[in-house]
């Protein structure tokens, strides 16, 4: 191809990536959680722990499981312990804790030998307490069919538990590393068959860690479709509308890895072992401050679905201009917020 062709398409491409990922919300600068060295964070439900993996020194060999606990939302993240229960001198990564905070899932991790007794190659396992003061049990082989004699790996759960993702190479996929997906209609009920997510999310490259924010509209994973392990998103307008052409992160959460689970409450993101204020756009008009005239513009695109006035709930709103829009802008109002290029 043509350099100025091939350049040409770079930039349309760019331009849309900004639009689409500064639609209606926006990412503040990463905060580091003072943790040091580590991957993938999972937060219990309550926000009161939070699990990684790491190779720092004092494990029990390659990677292991830690977890970090604090008080109070309030307060800072305590010294990191070794989940010794869980970990072995083989390989343990992705930690994903469940809502009740009483099984951690994770899987072999991606460099570094597998731990006996799985299906063959990387496999998903999970371990279980009694209560949240009682030690992790020994971990559980998830089996047949998270698991094949192939490779899986990043198991996540979405907030509503009814939606499990996962990454596998197994066959009908695009290509290395797929996300598969697992649903069950409430938690009672078994899990049903894992079904790839198909071309719209899926490249021939290797697509893993896959997060649905809380509310299932934005899917964040990493991706190594541009050519190096990168943070990507893609969005829905509802959660039975197909996902839209996957985006690239803004800098610097695209060159980070660990990139993907949402707080609770949509607030931030976990990049790396920091996190990222997810930020709605509040200025609608982008004069620099949130007054009146943003409000005119909310009454005036009033149960429409104008993007540019979804502002909640969520960072990126639901696809409707509504009270919860005006919630968002109310806590923000008279704010004074650098003028943007629009
Ligand atoms: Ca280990
Ligand atoms: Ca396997
Ligand atoms: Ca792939």
């Amino acid at each position: 191809m043509k350099m100025t062709k091939m350049l040409t398409i770079l930039v349309l491409a760019m331009a849309l990536v900004a639009e689409v990922a500064n639609a209606d919300f926006t990412f503040g600068e990463p905060q580091d959680l003072g943790l040091g060295k580590g991957l993938y964070i999972s937060v219990s439900a309550d926000e009161l722990e939070l699990y990684f993996n790491s190779d720092r020194a004092g494990g029990l060999g390659n990677r292991d499981l830690w977890v970090s606990t604090r008080q109070s939302v309030d307060d800072p993240w305590g010294p990191p312990t070794n989940l010794h229960t869980v970990n072995s001198s083989y390989s343990e990564g992705f930690p994903c804790i469940s809502r009740d905070g009483l099984t951690l899932y994770f899987c072999d991790y991606f460099y570094g030998p597998d731990r006996q007794g799985g299906l063959g190659e990387h496999d998903l396992w999970f371990s279980t307490r009694a209560s949240r003061n009682d030690p992790w049990g020994a971990p559980v082989n998830m089996g047949t069919p998270f698991n094949t004699s192939g490779y899986e790996i990043s198991p996540t759960l979405s907030h509503d538990e009814l939606t499990f993702i996962f990454a596998s190479a197994r066959s009908g996929g695009h290509g290395n590393y797929d996300l598969w997906m697992c649903t069950r209609s409430s938690v009672q009920e078994a899990w049903g068959s894992p079904v790839n997510m198909g071309p719209r999310v899926n490249s021939s490259a290797h697509d893993y860690y896959g997060n649905l924010s809380p509310d299932g509209l934005v899917l964040f994973f990493e991706s190594q479709r541009s050519g190096s392990y990168r943070a990507w998103m893609t969005m829905r307008r509802t959660v039975n509308d197909p996902w839209d052409p996957p985006v690239p992160l803004p800098e610097p959460m695209y060159s980070m890895a660990g990139v993907g689970r949402v707080s609770p409450d949509g607030s931030m993101l976990y990049s790396g072992m920091s996190q990222v204020p997810i930020l709605p756009i509040v200025d609608l008009n982008g004069d620099g401050i949130v007054d009146g005239a943003d409000l005119t513009i909310i009454v005036d695109h009033w149960g429409t679905d104008e993007p540019l006035c979804d502002i909640g709930p969520m960072p990126w709103g639901d696809g409707i201009v509504d009270v919860q829009d005006l919630i968002v802008l109310a806590e923000h109002l008279f704010e004074e917020i650098p003028r943007r290029n629009r």
